[in-house]
C-alpha cells in the first residue's frame, strides 16, 4: 500500500483539498509577521477554505511556505468535518462521529509498528551549524501580543522515554528564542512533561525531534489523550492498517516520518529555560504580558522537503484546530473510559459553544431502571472516572443528556443543559481535581475569593436527565419544534411547498 495517500501524506493531503475545492492558493507576497496568521483567523472565524501562503516575505529559496487552518471547519454542511475526514481517508461527507469512531478503532486493533526505511523526502534539504538561524526563517507572529513568533502550533514534538519503550508524539506549543533554541510548554500532566521528568531523574537532556507535515492521521493521534505509556506510531499504523513510514534522524537516535515537510532535530533541556509566551489561546484570549518561564529546545540539525510547508493553526475564537481536535478528540477518549467502566455512556462530544470547555455525555436511558441509581450516584461515578483521570484534564463540566440530544449539535445541548439541569441542586460539584490551567479563570481568575486555585478544582457533573428516565428509562414529553410536535403527513405537506412559498432552501 502506498505511503503517499492524503492521510498518510500532507503534501498529498494538500493536494487532496485543493481537488475538493477548499484550498485557496495565495501567490501574492505576504508578511509572515501576522498578515498570514490575520487572513487565516478569518479564514477560521468564517470557515473559509484554508489558505496556502506560497509567497511568504523573507522566504529564502522559498523556505517555507505556510497552509494555514488545517483542520478546521468548512463552511458546507455536510461537508463540514471534510478537512478532518481527509485526515483519516474517510469521506468528506463523515460525520463527527464517524470520524471520532475512526480515532478509537486503534484502541481495539493489535498495533501496527512502524517501517523504517533508510532516507526519503524529509531530507532533500539540509541545514546545520551556522547555516541554523530560526530568527531568519519566516516563522509566523500569529497575534500582535504573543511573546515570539510561533513556529510551532500543528507539528508533531517525537521524545521517548529513556528505556526506548515509549515513543510519545504530541503537539504542544513552541516559539522561536535565538537562533538555534525554542521555548515551549511543557506542563503536567501532559506526556511530553511525563517523559522530560524521566530524563530528570536520568539528569540528561532528552533527545528531542519536532517534525512539521506529518502523515495528518499522526497529527490526529498526536493531539488525542490515549494512554500513558502507548506509542502513537504503532497506535496510527494500526488505525490506517499499514506501518508508517520512518527514518532516522541524522544527530540522535529518534525517528521522524519520512515525508514530512520540515524536521528540527535536537535537544529539551532539562536545566535551561527561557521565557515562554503570551500566546493566543484555544479559549479566545491572550493575556498582554503574561510570560513564563519553559523549558528550552535547542536545535542541532534542520532538514526539510523541496518547497516545503509550515501547517499552521492561528488559534483563538471558534472555530480552528483547537476546538475540532483538542476537544473532540478529548472527548472521544471519555466516551472509551466511560465505556470501558460499564458506564451507559452513547456518545460524547464537546461543543464548540463551551469553547470545548464541556463534555455532553449521551446517556442509555434504557439502562437506569435497571441500575436502580440515583442522579448523585451516576454523577460521581461518571465524575470521579473522567476528572481523575488525563483525558478529563481539559474539561470542566460534563453534561449528562438523554437520548434524544444530538452531543454533536452545540443547540440541542444547550437547549437540555438550559432547561433540565436545575444550577447547584442537579450538580456534583469537583474542588479538589486537576483544573486546566489555560482557561482564564483557571490561570487568570484573580483573587475573587481566597480559595481559589488555578490548577486544582472548579469541575461539575451537569445532570440534564429528568427524572422519569431514571425511573422508567424514558421521556414524557415532547419537543415543541417543527420535527416533534407536527404529524409526518403536515410536515411533508409544509416541506413540499416550502420554497414555493417564498422561503429559502432548507439544508
Ligand atoms: C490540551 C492541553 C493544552 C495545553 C496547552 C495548550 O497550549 C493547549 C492545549
Amino acid at each position: 500500500m502506498s505511503s503517499n495517500e492524503p492521510h498518510l501524506c500532507f503534501r498529498s493531503f494538500v493536494e487532496a483539498l485543493k481537488a475538493d475545492n477548499d484550498l485557496v492558493e495565495i501567490n501574492d507576497p505576504i508578511d509572515p509577521n501576522l498578515e498570514a496568521a490575520a487572513i487565516t483567523r478569518l479564514v477560521c472565524e468564517n470557515d473559509e477554505k484554508a489558505p496556502l501562503f506560497n509567497n511568504l516575505i523573507g522566504a529564502k529559496d522559498g523556505f517555507f511556505r505556510i497552509l494555514g487552518a488545517p483542520a478546521s471547519l468548512r463552511k458546507s454542511q455536510s461537508e463540514r468535518y471534510g478537512r478532518l475526514a481527509r485526515h483519516l481517508a474517510l469521506p468528506p461527507t463523515a460525520s463527527m462521529r464517524e470520524i471520532l469512531d475512526k480515532m478509537l478503532e486503534a484502541d481495539k486493533l493489535p498495533p501496527i509498528p512502524p517501517k523504517i526505511v533508510p532516507t526519503g523526502p524529509c531530507k532533500e534539504n539540509v541545514l546545520e551549524g551556522d547555516q541554523i538561524d530560526l530568527t531568519k526563517l519566516p516563522v509566523p507572529m500569529i497575534h500582535k501580543s504573543d511573546g515570539g513568533a510561533y513556529i510551532q502550533t500543528f507539528g508533531m514534538h517525537i521524545v521517548q522515554s529513556p528505556d526506548g519503550k515509549w515513543t510519545n508524539w504530541s503537539i504542544a506549543r513552541a516559539m522561536v528564542h535565538d537562533e538555534n533554541h525554542l521555548t515551549g510548554l511543557v506542563i503536567e500532566p501532559q506526556h511530553i512533561w511525563q517523559i522530560h521528568q524521566m530524563w530528570k531523574k536520568e539528569n540528561r537532556d532528552v533527545p528531542w525531534a519536532l517534525a512539521f507535515g506529518v502523515p495528518p492521521a499522526a497529527i490526529m493521534a498526536s493531539s488525542m489523550p490515549i494512554p500513558d505509556g502507548v506509542t502513537e506510531a504503532e497506535y496510527v499504523g494500526a488505525m490506517v492498517g499499514q506501518p508508517i513510514e520512518l527514518t532516522k534522524c541524522d544527530t540522535n537516535d529518534l525517528y521522524v516520518p519520512t515525508n514530512s515537510e520540515i524536521v528540527l532535530e535536537g535537544t529539551l533541556s532539562i536545566m535551561e529555560t527561557g521565557p515562554e509566551g503570551p500566546f493566543g489561546e484555544m479559549h479566545g484570549y491572550i493575556f498582554p504580558g503574561d510570560v513564563h518561564i519553559c523549558p528550552k529546545y535547542k536545535v542541532n540539525k534542520i532538514t526539510y522537503r523541496n518547497n516545503a510547508i509550515l501547517p499552521m493553526s492561528s488559534c483563538g475564537k471558534l472555530t480552528d484546530e483547537t476546538h475540532t481536535m483538542i476537544g473532540s478528540l478529548a472527548a472521544a477518549e471519555i466516551r472509551k473510559i466511560c465505556q470501558k467502566a460499564n458506564l451507559p455512556v452513547l456518545d460524547a462530544f464537546a461543543p464548540f459553544i463551551s469553547q470545548v470547555t464541556w463534555v455532553a455525555l449521551r446517556i442509555d436511558t434504557s439502562k437506569l431502571p435497571s441500575m436502580q441509581t440515583t442522579s448523585r450516584e451516576l454523577c460521581r461515578k461518571i465524575g470521579d472516572l473522567i476528572f481523575n483521570h488525563k483525558a478529563g484534564y481539559t474539561i470542566h463540566r460534563l453534561v449528562l443528556v438523554g437520548e434524544d440530544i444530538d452531543v454533536y449539535d452545540d443547540w440541542a445541548v444547550m437547549w437540555a443543559f438550559s432547561t433540565r439541569c436545575k444550577p447547584g441542586v442537579d450538580e456534583v460539584f469537583y474542588d479538589d481535581v486537576r483544573a486546566f490551567p489555560l482557561i482564564p479563570y483557571n490561570g487568570h481568575g484573580g483573587k475573587k475569593s481566597e480559595e481559589r486555585s488555578a490548577v486544582r478544582g472548579g469541575k461539575v457533573v451537569s445532570d440534564a436527565l429528568m427524572d422519569i428516565e431514571y425511573t422508567h428509562g424514558r421521556r414524557n414529553w415532547e419537543a415543541a419544534d417543527f420535527n416533534e410536535s407536527y404529524p409526518e403527513d403536515v410536515k411533508s405537506k409544509v416541506l413540499g411547498k416550502w420554497e414555493r412559498l417564498g422561503f429559502g432552501r432548507l439544508e
